[in-house]
């Protein structure tokens, strides 16, 4: 791990304790994203969210993307298909919801540059009622199968 990805580490620790005085404040657990193509311009991102009392995920957003959306995946049969998610991502208090290939997870639209393996995205979250969080997605490699690639888009 480099020495700046440390920093950054320590950094969000830092803003997750701040911010943990407050009884709504969710939790963020691994956060990922996969390593794009050379000239891919679609990406994905993964988290774990946990809402003490109940909530909803309302917006994602990251300066390396030019937009950001939440999707679902849904296998009918044998197609799989994904879907914006409408009216934001409910978060039953105390129940971990996961973003995770092949289900739930967040569509980069329109990076402004390929995402590299072991590189780190900045998420910013927003909430219903908890406050904003902001987040670093670690870039894992290609592969470990196909879920969730661009190709598969109903739209
Ligand atoms: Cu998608």
């Amino acid at each position: 791990m480099s020495r700046l990805s440390l920093m950054s580490a320590g950094l969000v620790l830092a803003l997750a304790w701040a911010a943990s005085a407050q009884s709504s404040q969710i939790t963020v657990d691994h956060a990922w994203s996969r390593a794009t193509p050379p000239r891919g311009t679609t990406g994905v991102l993964y988290l774990t969210l946990t809402s003490p009392t109940g909530d909803k995920l309302l917006g994602v957003s990251t300066p390396a993307a030019a937009s950001a959306e939440l999707h679902r995946s849904q296998t009918t049969g044998t197609v799989m298909q994904m879907r914006p998610v409408e009216g934001g991502l409910d978060l039953p208090p105390g129940k971990p919801v996961t973003l995770g290939p092949g289900g739930y997870h967040v569509m980069l639209m329109g990076l402004k540059m390929p995402l590299k393996a072991g590189s780190d995205v900045p998420v910013h979250l927003t909430f219903q009622t908890a406050p904003p969080l902001d987040v670093v997605a670690r870039v894992q490699g290609l592969g470990g199968g196909m879920a969730d690639m661009p190709g598969m888009h109903a739209h």
